[in-house]
This record gives structure tokens, C-alpha cells and sequence, in this order.
């Protein structure tokens, strides 16, 4: 890589482990990125204290503070302003965002959600995989759109279903494949591969047909 290392701006709610697995590659020099902020929209957040304890700036936009979605968003907004970034990236960012904001951010703003979308998008997937009976879960990147998990796929990481498994050890297993699979995906952006073209994807200059895949630790590919 040549030139200045990509900027990201981290956007959570919770406990922060995919930042903290996006913070180790920038740090290992793996990813060739910065993460340059990070927002909460919950006080408490556990990452804000991984960023802070990483040296990375951060900010709190509690939504709670705000009459409405887009009250919400213009805080944000001038929070993204106030640093300036080449991508935003959700990492159980739990806020549902405006048409507006997916339009504004457009190709520059990816989540990681944990199902293989477009199976079961929104809340409490791990339940629903396990009530559904499917053999195999994982998590999906994409690009955000207006619709709700429903943006275009770049990447998935599947993840066998096992015997006894509750929806804790199933989502512990999707989470540490969560933690190859962001830094894997945002490594493509930051080295110039990965874009959105109208409604597709394009990584090192091929349309992607589907989504690519990885298999979990100890999987075969094939
Ligand atoms: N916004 C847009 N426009 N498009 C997407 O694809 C988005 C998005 C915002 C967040 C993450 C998503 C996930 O990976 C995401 C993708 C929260 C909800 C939700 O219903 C749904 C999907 C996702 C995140 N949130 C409730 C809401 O009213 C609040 C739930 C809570 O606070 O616990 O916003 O799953
Ligand atoms: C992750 O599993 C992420 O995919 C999911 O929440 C967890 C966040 O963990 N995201 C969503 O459900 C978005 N609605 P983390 O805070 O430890 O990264």
C-alpha cells in the first residue's frame, strides 16, 4: 500500500468486540486503516472504552436525546463531520438508519450482520436460526442501503450448527467468525478493491455474482 492508511469511523452500541478485532488488524498492520473515531448512540458502551484505551477519539449521540430519527442523525452527521473519514463502519451499530443518511453515505458505509443474509435480517438472529433448524448460520457484510439489512453482499463467513447448541454458543461461534470476516472485508476497501457501482459490487474489477465465501475455522471450503 501506498499513500495515507484509510480512515474509518466506528460506529457501535455494545460491547465493541469487532472494534476491538478491526483495532488488533490496524495495529498488526494487516489492515491498512485507521480508525480516526468512534460513536456510540449508548453511554455505557463497553467499546468506547477499547477506543479509549487504543488512543482512538470518541463521541457519544445518545439517541434517546432526540425527538425523532432524523434529530438523532444530524447529531451524528456533524459528529462524521467534525472527523473526517473515508468509510463508516457499523460494528452492532443497533440504530436503524434513515434512507437519507444510506443515501448520503452511499458506497462509503458497510454493517456486519450476523446471519447469511437474506436469511433472517433485523433482531435476535441466533433464536431464529435455531428455531428455524438450519444446519448452518454465520454473518454477512454488506454494503447499507434504506433497506434493513438488505444492501448489497460483499461477503459471508458460514458457521456450522451443533448439537445442543443455545443461541449463546451459537452466537459466540458466529462472533469469532464475525472477528475474521470485518477485517478481511474492510482490508479489500482500504487497498482499493472493493466498490459499489450502482447496485453492484465490484471487487478487483469483477462483479461479484455472489456474495464471496469463507467457511469458519476448522470447515472445508470446498
Ligand atoms: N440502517 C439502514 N438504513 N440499513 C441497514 O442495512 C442498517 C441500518 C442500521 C443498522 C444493522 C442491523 C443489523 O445488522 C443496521 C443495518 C438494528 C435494527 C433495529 O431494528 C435492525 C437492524 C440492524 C440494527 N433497531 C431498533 C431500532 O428501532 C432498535 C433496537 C435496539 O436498540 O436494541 O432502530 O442487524
Ligand atoms: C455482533 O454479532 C454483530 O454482528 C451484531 O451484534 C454483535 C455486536 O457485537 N450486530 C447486530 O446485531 C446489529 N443489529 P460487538 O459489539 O461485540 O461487536
Amino acid at each position: 500500500m501506498t499513500g495515507r492508511p484509510t480512515r474509518l469511523a466506528v460506529l457501535i452500541s455494545g460491547r465493541g468486540s469487532n472494534l476491538d478485532a478491526i483495532l488488533r488488524a490496524c495495529a498488526a498492520g494487516t489492515l491498512p486503516a485507521q480508525v480516526v473515531q468512534v460513536i456510540s448512540n449508548r453511554p455505557h458502551a463497553g467499546g468506547l472504552e477499547l477506543a479509549a484505551a487504543a488512543g482512538v477519539p470518541t463521541a457519544v449521540i445518545d439517541h434517546r436525546r432526540f425527538p425523532d430519527r432524523s434529530g438523532f442523525e444530524q447529531a451524528l452527521q456533524a459528529q462524521l463531520d467534525a472527523v473526517p473519514c473515508d468509510l463508516v463502519v457499523l460494528a452492532g451499530f443497533m440504530r436503524v438508519l434513515t434512507a437519507d443518511f444510506a443515501a448520503r453515505h452511499r458506497g462509503r458505509l458497510l454493517n456486519i450482520h450476523p446471519s447469511l443474509l437474506p436469511d433472517f435480517p433485523g433482531l435476535h438472529t441466533h433464536e431464529r436460526a435455531l428455531a428455524a433448524g438450519v444446519a448452518e448460520h454465520g454473518a454477512s457484510v454488506h454494503f447499507v442501503t434504506a433497506a434493513v439489512d438488505g444492501g448489497p453482499l460483499i461477503a459471508q463467513i458460514r458457521v456450522p450448527v451443533q448439537a445442543g447448541d443455545t443461541p449463546d454458543t451459537l452466537a459466540a461461534r458466529v462472533l469469532a467468525a464475525e472477528h475474521r470476516l470485518y477485517p478481511t472485508v474492510l482490508g479489500w476497501y482500504a487497498q482499493g478493491r472493493l466498490a459499489l457501482v450502482g447496485e453492484r459490487v465490484l471487487l478487483d474489477g469483477l462483479w461479484l455474482a455472489a456474495p464471496v465465501q469463507f467457511a469458519a475455522a476448522g470447515e472445508r471450503d470446498d
